[in-house]
Formats: structure tokens, C-alpha cells, sequence
């Protein structure tokens, strides 16, 4: 899955892709280089980020979902808003992305009432202050049982499993360690039955663990994304799609599997 950030503040790539052009050159040029998905996303949930009001959210996103869908590129839509989801289902997204697990009122029956598939993420707290002071007992089963109870609450709604993705939400109120135990587990919430999503790429806490600024983070990226691959994450979000599909294309040669194995 390949990242489109439209927002004027994404931490990483802030402001670069702000112009629809560009980032419809950037979305066709990551599909080009073998992502099997582009995740466009128009409101930035960097840590300390603001909330944008729906109708910058709706222009930032639907016309460059509608244009790549059109190209027959598969398009996920990271939003929160049920309303952001329904224009984006209208236009044909594949999948609705949503880092607060579909617990807005009316997302859960924006998405059923479709066939998208859906990604749910586990957030401990809200953008603006869930760095503060992440606290957890055991996070692994905190994380685990709240991403099965939202996939239960999607079944309840009428939602397949066959179209539920999980993803314990890195660096999304979580320490460096509540991310490393995350990580360690992958196989316990993949052997729950659900493909598992895991975004990694140029988070700080590779820069924690390197020392690198977050221009500087691909090769931490890069082994975070084949270590999720090798603990079971069936989606890899990044930035840098070519590197990745490289790295995973030799890792995936030694283990003699085929890509979509
Ligand atoms: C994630 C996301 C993630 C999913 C962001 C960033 C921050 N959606 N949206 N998983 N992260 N599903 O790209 O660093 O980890 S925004």
C-alpha cells in the first residue's frame, strides 16, 4: 500500500503533494511501481495534528480517488468521517481506511452499505494528545481484543469478514516498546483469521531507534517492512514503494514464496 498524504501537514512528506497534480503523478507513479494499493489520505493524524472540516477533507480526496479508480488503480481512503467514506465508496475506492476503527457514528453503516473492504486500526486516545503519556497494562491483548471486538461490531453491521483488515496501529498512542511488542506479536493477531496491515515507514520510532531525521528513515523502513512481512502482516503501508517491492521481492525469493503468498 502506497501513501498519498493531500494534507498541507502529513509529518513526512508535509505539504509536498498538496497540489492535486502532483499527487495524482505520485499516486500513478507508486501504482506503476508494483503498490497493489494507494491509501489517500486528506486529514493529517500526525501526533499534535488539528482536525480539518469535512468540505477541505472531501476536495483534498475525492477528486484524486475518483480520477486513479477511473485508471483502474485500487484506492483505499484514510478518513474517519462517515460522510468522507460514503463520497469515497461513490467514487469508487476499494477500501475505506480508518485509524479510528469505524467507532464514528454512521461509519460502520457508510461502509456496509457497500462491499469495500475496510481497515480497521487500533488509537489509544485521539491525534492531538495520544503521545502525551501512552500507558497500557499488557498492550498486546489490549490491542488485539479491542481490533476483534471492532471486526465483531463490523460483522454485526452486515460487513463480511472476507472484507476486514486489522492493524494494531503503530505509533498511534504507543511508546517505542509498546511498538516493538506490537511487532514481536504480529503472528498472534494474524492467527486470528484476518489479514493484518502494518505501517511503519519513517515513524519515529525508527528515528528512536537510528537516530535518523524523518528524511533519512528508508533503510529503517525498509527492514521494518520485511519484519512485519516475516511475522505475518499481509499489507505493508509505505512511502517508498519501489525500495519496499524490492526488498520484499528478494526476501520473498528466499523464501521461495510467491508475492501474493
Ligand atoms: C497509519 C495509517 C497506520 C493505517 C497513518 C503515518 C501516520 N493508517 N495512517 N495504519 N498511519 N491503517 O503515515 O505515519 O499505521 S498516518
Amino acid at each position: 500500500m502506497g501513501i498519498v498524504n493531500v494534507t498541507p501537514d502529513s509529518f513526512s512528506d508535509g505539504g509536498r503533494f498538496f497540489d492535486a497534480a502532483l499527487a495524482l503523478d505520485h499516486a500513478r507513479r507508486m501504482a506503476s511501481d508494483g503498490a497493489d494499493l494507494i491509501d489517500i489520505g486528506g486529514e493529517s493524524t500526525r501526533p499534535g495534528a488539528a482536525p480539518i472540516v469535512l468540505e477541505e477533507e472531501l476536495a483534498r480526496v475525492i477528486p484524486l480517488a475518483e480520477t486513479l479508480a477511473r485508471d483502474g488503480i485500487a484506492v483505499s481512503v484514510d478518513t474517519r468521517k462517515p460522510e468522507v467514506m460514503r463520497a469515497a465508496i461513490a467514487a469508487g475506492a476499494a477500501m475505506i481506511n480508518d485509524v479510528c476503527a469505524l467507532t464514528v457514528e454512521g461509519a460502520l453503516d457508510a461502509c456496509a452499505a457497500s462491499e469495500v473492504g475496510v481497515c480497521l486500526m487500533h488509537m489509544c486516545g485521539e491525534p492531538r494528545t495520544m503521545q502525551q503519556a501512552p500507558s497500557y497494562g499488557d498492550v498486546v491483548a489490549e490491542v488485539r481484543d479491542f481490533l476483534l471486538a471492532r471486526a465483531q461490531a463490523c460483522i454485526a453491521a452486515g460487513i463480511a469478514p472476507s472484507r476486514i483488515v486489522l492493524d494494531p496501529g503503530f505509533g498511534f498512542g504507543k511508546t517505542l516498546a509498546h511498538n516493538l511488542a506490537l511487532l514481536r506479536a504480529l503472528p498472534d493477531l494474524a492467527a486470528a483469521g484476518y489479514p493484518v496491515l502494518a505501517g511503519l515507514s519513517r515513524k519515529a520510532s525508527l528515528g528512536q531507534i537510528t537516530g535518523r531525521g524523518v528524511g533519512e528513515r528508508l533503510p529503517a523502513s525498509l527492514a521494518a517492512a520485511l519484519a512485519a512481512v516475516a511475522r505475518g502482516a499481509a499489507i505493508v503501508r509505505v512511502h517508498d514503494v519501489r525500495a519496499t517491492v524490492d526488498a520484499l521481492k528478494v526476501w520473498l525469493a528466499v523464501e521461495a514464496r510467491s508475492p501474493m503468498g
